[in-house]
């Protein structure tokens, strides 16, 4: 837990979340902004800024939630595709320093380009 961390406090139930998927170390729920319908965050329960500071089994265990999520969230709305990326550092365009996989679904002929929406 680190203070101030909104992800953290979501973490922690203390503001709420849309939560779709969770193990003991990982936590996945929508995201508040939506770039596409399904537009899903997976966190690390455990504060870690960026995945260099991440350890390693926890960044395992991220990628396994990740992999889980990408699945769902495509079937739930019916993807063709999804962007599944990290924003790694505020010089990358990471907003909340708090580890997070974006998943977010692609539809043929979309349009649109979120991998760079992301980015900032
Ligand atoms: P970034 O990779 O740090 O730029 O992404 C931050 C994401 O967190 C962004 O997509 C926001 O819409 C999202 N988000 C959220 O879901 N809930 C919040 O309370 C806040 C940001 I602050």
């Amino acid at each position: 837990m680190s203070d101030d961390c909104i992800f953290c406090a979501i973490a922690d139930g203390d503001i709420p979340g849309r939560i779709v998927h969770e193990t003991d170390t990982t936590l996945a729920f929508l995201d508040a902004n939506p770039l596409a319908p399904g537009h899903t965050l997976v966190i690390p329960k455990a504060h870690h800024e960026r995945l260099n500071d991440t350890p390693p089994e926890l960044a395992a265990d991220v990628m396994t939630a990740l992999r889980e999520v990408t699945i769902a969230v495509e079937a739930a709305v019916d993807a063709d595709a999804s962007n599944v990326a990290f924003n790694n550092g505020e010089a990358a365009g990471q907003e909340v320093p708090h580890l997070h996989g974006h998943v977010i679904p692609r539809f043929e002929n979309d349009g649109g380009h979120p991998i760079h929406a992301i980015a900032g």
